[in-house]
């Protein structure tokens, strides 16, 4: 598949997917968020992916947000499909079995702070910012702002960020649970394929229960999230990975995991 506005590539089974309009500070217009909703349908279809890295092109920025010059021309009606196309693509990174981390470059702003908390985890470079600056155009974050962003780090700075459209740096971020670690620009894609090597090379059967259940036992009440993990757990012993895992602890070997369900 060709895409015009993201680079995509994929070795040893991690796909990193570059999003590729650094002039515009990798803006997201409808032909971005149509080709990541194309990518990630690949991802999750394809056997050869195991992890993903999603990161912008350039030294600037991840995403700096919606592209407004093209949100400015839209109709009400264009706007509601813009918008819904959007949260689509999050939900569809956080639904795939794969793990997904945001290597944020540089400006992750509104949109792209969105994009960031919809990622699995985020590696950041010291350059990296974050912020929802949507409310100084009139508007308010539509892609999870106002709802991934307090699960993440609380009512108080969901409301700070949201509220003030103040710009942060990497190192409060990482205080307030948006980042999880930090590198020196040059450090962060190796890094970040570092870890993604990590988890391509575990169970396949493993990392998708851990991700699902993470994601969609959150917001379960306790007692039936926990019951979710006891059945999950139970289903690992179906798979040739435990056989697998355990017998090459009790082997003093690596294992080799195989992925079959
Ligand atoms: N859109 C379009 N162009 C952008 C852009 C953006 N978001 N951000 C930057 N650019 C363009 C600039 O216009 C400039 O273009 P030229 O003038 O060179 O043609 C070029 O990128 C370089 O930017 P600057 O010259 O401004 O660079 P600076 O270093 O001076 O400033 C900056 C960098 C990131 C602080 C600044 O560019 C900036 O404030 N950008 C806008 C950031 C922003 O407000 N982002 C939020 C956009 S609103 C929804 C889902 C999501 C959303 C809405 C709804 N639903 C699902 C309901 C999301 C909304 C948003 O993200």
């Amino acid at each position: 598949m060709a895409y015009e506005t993201i680079l995509y590539e994929v070795a040893d089974g991690v796909a990193t997917v570059t999003i590729n309009r650094p002039k515009v500070l990798n803006a997201l217009n409808p032909q971005v968020v149509s080709e990541l909703d194309q990518v990630f349908r690949a991802i999750d279809a394809d056997p050869e992916v195991k992890v993903v890295i999603l990161t912008g092109a350039g030294e600037k920025a991840f995403v700096a947000g919606a592209d407004i010059a093209a949100m400015s021309k839209m109709t009400p009606g264009q706007a509601r499909n813009f918008s819904r196309q959007l949260q689509k693509v999050t939900q569809l990174m956080e639904e795939i079995a794969k793990p997904v981390i945001a290597a944020v470059n540089g400006f992750a702003l509104g949109g792209g702070t969105e994009l960031a908390l919809a990622c699995d985890f985020v590696y950041a470079s010291e350059k990296a910012k974050f912020g929802q600056p949507e409310i100084n155009l009139g508007i308010i974050p539509g892609a999870g702002g106002t709802q991934r962003l307090p699960r993440q780090v609380g009512k108080a700075w969901a409301k700070e960020l949201c509220l003030t459209g103040e710009i942060i740096d990497a190192a409060l971020a990482k205080e307030i649970g948006i980042v999880n670690r930090i590198f020196p620009p040059e450090e962060l894609m190796p890094a970040a394929k570092k870890t993604a090597a990590t988890i391509a090379a575990k169970g396949r059967v493993s990392t998708r229960a851990v991700k699902e259940l993470i994601n969609f036992g959150y917001d379960l009440p306790l007692d039936h999230a926990l019951r979710l993990e006891a059945e999950t757990f139970g289903q690992c012993f179906a798979s040739p990975d435990q056989a697998e895992g355990m017998t090459a602890f009790l082997e003093k070997r690596p294992p080799k995991f195989t992925g079959e369900a």
